[in-house]
């Protein structure tokens, strides 16, 4: 059966304007996707931190590069992404999803040079056994650092390539990867496609981790689609909105 990856960007999910609020309209949609998705075929769930994790992270002074030994502060963060967690499993068990959390705190870690190490037999099990694992954004302990913030993006490369995805979804506020004139770029097939408008081959995350993000993507064996909220339809039906990204 196939396995689709779908991210759910934290704007999608939380009002991002207000701490710890949840965007009522926008899960419900999200959670009807997913649903609709786990009718026909496999599906991992990734979420983003929007108004729960960012802002606890940004008072604990916690970053994907800077890390902390602070286990109170380390936890506000960690709980803060439970809560936006339980919302999401409540929306899709309300929809009749067999959702269960996988939490990467528990799960994972990063190796001094940063790199992600998920092991994936939680995550494999559940999907063997009928049910929809649900990843997010969170604190993971950091080789050297402490603990830093491993993005739902992040979980997202890792899981699809450790699992052989056949499809990927990213679903944030953005349509798509943009050209420098504000347009989606329908298909990247190599970085040099989108090069101009993600600030060159040297970029790295200044450009909102899109550059970083479409490397990433690039490299992963199953095609990527990064559409806005209004694709999320498309998407499940198995069509291309927003700009897919394939490796060649
Ligand atoms: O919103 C960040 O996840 P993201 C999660 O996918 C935290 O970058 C804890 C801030």
């Amino acid at each position: 059966m196939s396995l689709v990856v779908l991210k759910l960007g934290g704007s999608v999910v939380t009002d991002k304007d207000e701490p710890e609020t949840v965007d009522e309209a926008g899960l419900a949609a999200a959670a009807d996707a997913v649903a609709t998705l786990a009718e026909s075929g496999r599906v991992v769930v990734v979420h983003g931190g929007g108004s729960f994790g960012h802002h606890h992270a940004a008072e604990h002074g916690v970053s994907s590069e800077t890390g902390s030994h602070d286990a109170r502060g380390v936890r506000a963060i960690h709980d803060a992404m439970k809560r936006l967690n339980d919302a999401v499993l409540d929306a899709l068990a309300d929809r009749g999803v067999a959702a269960l959390p996988v939490h990467p705190l528990s799960a994972g870690a990063r190796e001094t040079d940063g790199s992600l190490l998920l092991p994936l037999a939680a995550t494999e099990t559940m999907l063997d056994e009928g049910f929809v694992p649900v990843l997010h954004g969170d604190v993971i302990a950091h080789a050297g650092k402490g603990a830093t913030i491993v993005s739902g993006d992040d979980l997202v490369v890792s899981l699809a390539s450790g699992l052989g995805a056949d499809r990927v979804g990213l679903c944030s506020t953005v349509p798509g990867v943009l050209d420098a004139d504000g347009d989606v770029i329908p298909e990247i097939t190599a970085f040099a496609d989108a090069a101009d408008a993600l600030g060159g081959s040297d970029s790295t995350d200044v450009t909102g981790g899109m550059a970083a993000k479409v490397r990433k993507l690039l490299a992963l064996g199953a095609p990527a689609h990064v559409f806005g909220p209004e694709g999320l339809s498309a998407f499940v039906a198995g069509e291309s909105p927003g700009t897919v990204i394939r490796g060649e």
